[in-house]
């Protein structure tokens, strides 16, 4: 259901005025830009469908500027608007900022069942996002339990990891006293997308035998799933092609580009497959599991028919994602990842609230000539989680990893130095995914200071409300 925009003429002068934007998932872009510069438009339907809303895109266009669940609007002394949806569990809401000869149109649109909107003018444009964006935490419930510092195994060995480099990575954070709560297996252990339970050829072992080894080092277990995706190739494709998110045309739809093509969603309205994802996150918690890292979350948010068309896009991910909260348990810890931001809110412990880390700094031909701003980088994933700063109120945020290894890495030690600021700023999550054997005393030594740096509740240096703060974070020198 959609319901008519709510409409207001600001009369900020367009000239003057940055607006901050939220973006739609963990890797879509948030920033905060001259009203009038223009949003840039992603290149390919495949980065679209994979970092923004193919619903409600970046317009692409000079002064036209998207953002979903809310938006600020700030003139040069921190004053200024903010919009914000106070309950997003079945209902998005889009905002839309253009420019309008000597003022500013702002359009806020209701995808889903009615729910409550707050639209102010403050003299502290950020005072009053942390205020509205708390405010829609409280209402939904938010879980915030105390950070964890983990061992993410994406950002060295990508999908080449092994059982052999999980267990010998453990044993050497262990007998260099690193710490970690969670050694967190990620992408490749598995057959396919949907074939969960059986090992990839390179693995070198199954995911139920990794944890009982890590608890003998005392460590948790982790595991990535994108829970959400099925493989066109997938024996769960074979099996239940009934269980797709289908095209206007009733097809089953193919989305993104990554494993080498395209991939199918799951339709979370589906019984069945609800049923079967609640299994499938009670089998790991069985195999002792009890950290699901839940990636590719937006597969089901994504727009298409539906088993029950009656469920908004909102609704029909948080039926998803509830699945798998109820087969980890209340006392597991469920981390989001690309993932519709505040519609998480209440189910999951922590979200990733940004792109990816990278061991380089910038990908200028993918951002800029090919306008993709949720590509993976080292100045994304920096850019837009101090952007969104506010969100600590809503779940642990989890910015993504440290990298402190020199070898394999572009990154130099100011660039370095930028994502440890970007910790101790942000809070939340501690993570790193170096190979504890490539990392020299000074390595290990930042590893630790990112992993034992104050753990905030709330971002630092962010909190006192002047109203220069979100433009020193977000515009800085990067
Ligand atoms: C596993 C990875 C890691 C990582 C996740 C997610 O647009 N892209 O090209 C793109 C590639 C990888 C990606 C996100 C986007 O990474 O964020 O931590 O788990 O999946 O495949």
């Amino acid at each position: 259901m959609t319901h008519a925009p709510l409409h207001w003429t600001i009369p900020a002068s367009p000239d003057t005025v940055r607006v901050l934007i939220n973006g739609y998932q963990s890797w879509s872009e948030a920033e905060l830009r001259p009203l009038t510069d223009t949003p840039p438009r992603a290149h390919f339907q495949w980065m679209i469908d994979q970092g923004q809303d193919p619903a409600f895109p970046p317009s692409g266009e000079a002064g036209v500027w998207r953002s979903h669940t809310l938006i600020g609007l700030l003139r040069p002394d921190g004053s200024g608007w903010v919009g914000c949806l106070l309950d997003a569990t079945r209902t998005f809401a889009h905002w839309e900022a253009r420019v309008a000869g000597e003022a500013v149109t702002l359009t806020c649109t209701l995808e889903g069942p009615d729910a409550p909107v707050a639209f102010e003018e403050t003299t502290d444009v950020q005072a009053t996002l942390e205020r509205l964006s708390a405010q829609l935490g409280e209402a939904m419930h938010a879980r915030t339990p105390a950070p964890l510092r983990v061992w993410c195994s994406w950002y060295s060995y990508y999908r080449d990891i092994t059982l052999e480099a999980m267990l010998d990575n453990a044993h050497r954070a262990y007998d260099l006293g690193l710490p970690f709560d969670v050694f967190q297996l990620d992408d490749g252990f598995q057959a396919d997308l949907g074939d969960w339970l059986e090992p990839s050829a390179w693995f070198g072992g199954h995911a139920k035998d990794l944890p009982a080894h890590l608890h003998t080092l005392g460590y948790r277990a982790g595991l990535w799933l994108a829970p959400f995706l099925v493989g066109p190739h997938s024996k769960l494709r074979a099996a239940h092609p009934e269980w797709l998110l289908q095209d206007e045309q009733g097809e089953p739809l193919l989305l993104g580009d990554n494993w080498g093509g395209p991939y199918h969603a799951l339709d979370t309205t589906h019984p069945e497959a609800l049923a079967w994802l609640q299994e499938l996150a009670a089998t790991f918690r069985g195999y002792g599991y009890d950290y699901l890292k839940v990636d590719f979350l937006y597969a089901a948010s994504h727009p298409g028919r539906r088993h029950d068309p009656a469920v908004s896009r909102a609704e029909a991910y948080r039926m998803g994602l509830q699945a798998l909260r109820d087969g980890l348990g209340d006392d597991g810890f469920l981390l989001g990842c690309g993932a519709p931001l505040a519609s998480s809110i209440g189910i999951v412990d922590a979200m990733r609230t940004g792109p990816d880390v990278t061991p380089f700094w910038d990908d200028e031909a993918r951002r800029v000539l090919l306008g993709d701003g949720a590509v993976p980088s080292a100045r994304s994933a920096l850019h837009t989680a101090l952007t969104r700063w506010y969100q600590h109120t809503w779940y642990q945020p989890d910015p993504d990893v440290m990298i402190a290894r020199r070898e394999r890495s572009l990154l130099n030690d100011q660039e370095r130095g930028a994502l440890e600021g970007l910790l101790d700023v942000i809070g939340g999550l501690r993570a790193s995914s170096d190979p504890i054997e490539l990392l020299d005393a000074s390595g290990l030594d930042l590893l630790r200071r990112s992993l034992t740096l104050s753990t905030p509740d709330r971002p630092r240096s962010l909190t006192h409300s002047h109203g220069g703060a979100v433009t020193h974070f977000t515009r800085g020198t990067f």
